[in-house]
């Protein structure tokens, strides 16, 4: 397969972002700030190898699997027939060797997680398919699919979605599990069995909402119809789309596709089948919009990291060349003077309002955990509303004991869903207090610095702050002071970048919503055996349905609580940390001044020439290379 055609914009992008991070590198080697390479290599990592996750979602039955296969060229890969339901998700994703991993869900009752097993080809029906695999009875989480093949080479995941019917109520949770962390999702529509339903448009209207902007269609089987017919649903399906969920025109991202065309072109090498089959057009969009664009976001990010630290280096080079250029030994001296002076006031504004303000910040952090921790602890109560009241409606005498075992799924999945809304709203409180909680730590801190600490300096945040906010989502508003006002000198700079670090910290919800999943759902199959229809039946399969409810909710109280703990822990840590590191760049860098000053005090004219010039030389480096990177901010 050629290798696919990029943007040329992001190709350009990354060769800058590349170079300045090799030239940095070495700066900041040779300059002795070793540290700072050894930081940026994670965001490096991230950066050359970044995963594209695309997610493929639709009803069952419409071809998501096939499609999938036909896109990838391998017809036997994932399972598809008529009548086998993929009963589980499938995780394809770029390996050296072809290789199928099932991955298990944790113990319902326990949280403990088997290992998971490498199967054989063969024995994918066994494990991913409702034939082999009855109500997951297996409780696999997902199958992972590693293949050596050139599409994904470039860090493309697809992820196949069981399709069950009935879409809204049995998919949200697969959604809510798939769905955050998909960088675009790919909705399958077929050209023979209906056109878009209410029900796609709702699930639709709420993967919008919720998850992200950057949902595109396949309408499938297009082999199956004739093309005036194909051509009409694909008029009254994107006329719905853009009327129901207000999607405008230019932004509907629609291809009619045949994977048994593309199949069959492959297999004969034929080029007209191959155009004909409509995936060249998913290909091209696939590699020059939506992997480029992601490659674009994750190049920028890395800039305006590199820009921060590569501004710290040009301050430090600028205060050594100005100590260099003092003729006498007298204002050499001065400038020490003024120097040991700034330095006890950093150690002093140390002892006092830094300090003050980072036990005000950990005292305040430790109690915004708690108070979550034991708000989500009621809100998930097992023996609370959430289950009650869902009992108490079955309680009417209409009601058998068999419409209460048929509705018990429905009703299981309706309980999933609010644990996952309840524990997205206490997290969205919690990340904005953490926000307050950061602004209101860092602004007295500022406002308290020495003045010598602050002079002013060219606003590197005012300007990229637009951009954080629009690439990273970060919320900005709040550090507006921080960023726009205080940004002056090495400390307010240093305090600034704290900021912007810290915010970084926040963690997406739905993320965490994600990692809960796993622990629900596919308990009710075969709890609720009977469907005779006295009384003492209803009252059995009520006492029934009560316990398996209430142990679903017990089990998705445990892993959100144990997830928001574990986000807090992280949080405590990495936030120290950023305190920690920032305090000791700036006590560094100013104690590198006052060892420039004494070295050039000490040492001849010549000799303090001589160094002068390798530092206007690494000066000038750093701002070309810094021009390089607003270049790319500003574009
Ligand atoms: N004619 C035709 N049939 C297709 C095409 N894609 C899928 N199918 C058939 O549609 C049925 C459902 O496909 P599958 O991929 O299992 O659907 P899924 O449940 O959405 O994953 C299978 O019988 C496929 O053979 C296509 O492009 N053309
Ligand atoms: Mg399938």
């Amino acid at each position: 397969m050629p290798k696919p055609l990029k943007d040329s914009r992001v190709i350009k992008a990354k060769e800058t972002v590349r170079n300045a991070y090799a030239q940095l590198s070495e700066l900041a080697s040779t300059l002795n700030h070793g540290e700072v390479v050894k930081s940026l290599a994670p965001d490096y990592r991230n950066f050359e190898m970044g995963l594209f996750r695309l997610v493929v979602m639709g009803e069952i039955k419409k071809g998501k699997s096939t499609f999938i296969n036909a896109l990838l060229n391998e017809p036997e890969l994932l399972p598809t027939a008529s009548d086998i339901a993929t009963s589980t998700v499938y995780k394809i994703i770029y390996g050296a060797q072809r290789r199928f991993r099932v991955y298990f869900k944790p113990d319902i009752d326990t949280g403990a997680r088997k290992d998971p097993i490498t199967i054989d080809a063969d024995a994918l029906r066994e494990w991913g398919t409702e034939a082999g695999n009855p109500g997951n009875e297996k409780r696999v989480d997902f199958i992972g699919v590693e293949l050596p093949n050139p599409l994904l080479n470039s860090g493309l995941v697809i992820v196949d979605t069981p399709g069950v019917g009935g879409l809204i109520k049995k998919h949200r949770d697969i959604t809510l599990q798939y769905a955050p962390n998909a960088d675009a999702i790919l909705f399958v529509l077929d050209s023979v069995e209906t056109v878009i339903s209410q029900d796609e448009i709702d699930f639709l209207q709420y993967l919008l909402d919720s998850c992200t902007k950057r949902i595109f269609f396949v309408q499938t089987k297009t082999d199956a119809k004739p093309i005036e017919e194909w051509e009409a649903w694909k008029e009254r399906n994107t006329a719905v789309l853009m009327e129901k969920l207000g999607i405008p025109k230019q932004r509907l991202v629609y291809f009619p596709v045949s994977a048994k065309t593309k199949l069959r072109a492959e297999s004969k090498k034929s080029g007209r089948l191959l155009q004909k089959s409509g995936y060249l057009d998913v290909q091209k969009y696939l590699h020059n919009q939506l992997l480029a664009a992601k490659e674009w976001l994750v190049s920028r990010e890395f800039a305006i990291k590199l820009d921060l630290i590569a501004q710290r280096l040009e301050t430090e080079q600028r205060q050594t060349s100005h100590v260099l250029r003092e003729e006498s030994k007298e204002k050499l001296k001065e400038a020490h003077e003024t120097l040991q002076k700034k330095k006890s006031e950093l150690g002093e504004w140390t002892a006092t309002r830094y300090q003050a303000q980072l036990r005000l910040f950990n005292d305040n952090l430790g109690d915004l955990k708690r108070k979550t921790l034991s708000e989500l602890r009621n809100d998930l109560d097992p023996n609370g509303t959430l289950v009650s009241e869902r009992i108490d409606s079955l309680d009417a005498d209409s009601i058998t004991a068999a419409k209460i075992s048929d509705g018990a799924e429905a009703l299981q999945q309706d309980i999933v869903s609010s644990i996952a809304m309840r524990t997205k709203m206490r997290l969205d409180l919690f990340n904005s207090e953490f926000l307050k909680l950061v602004e209101n730590t860092l602004l007295p801190m500022i406002e308290d610095l020495p003045e010598s600490l602050r002079s002013p300096q060219e606003g590197f945040l005012t300007a990229v702050s637009p951009a954080l906010e629009h690439d990273l989502g970060m919320h900005f508003s709040s550090f507006e002071n921080v960023t726009k006002g205080l940004y002056g000198g090495m400390a307010g700079m240093a305090i600034a970048s704290m900021g912007v670090g810290l915010a970084a910290l926040v963690c997406p919800p739905l993320a965490v919503i994600a990692g809960m999943a796993p622990y629900l759902g596919g308990l009710i199959g075969g709890v609720i055996a009977t469907k005779n229809n006295d009384v003492r039946q209803k009252m059995e399969a009520l006492s029934r349905l009560k316990v398996a409810l209430t142990k679903v909710v017990a089990a998705g109280q445990r892993s959100a609580l144990e997830q928001l703990e574990d986000i807090s822990v992280k949080l405590e840590r990495n936030s120290r940390a950023i305190f920690e590191d920032t305090l000791e760049q700036m006590q560094k860098d100013l104690q590198c001044q006052i060892t420039n000053v004494q070295t050039a005090a000490k040492s001849t004219r010549e000799k303090n020439e001589q160094v002068l010039k390798q530092t206007t030389a690494s000066e000038a480096k750093i701002r070309e290379l810094r021009e390089s990177l607003r270049e790319l901010l500003a574009a």
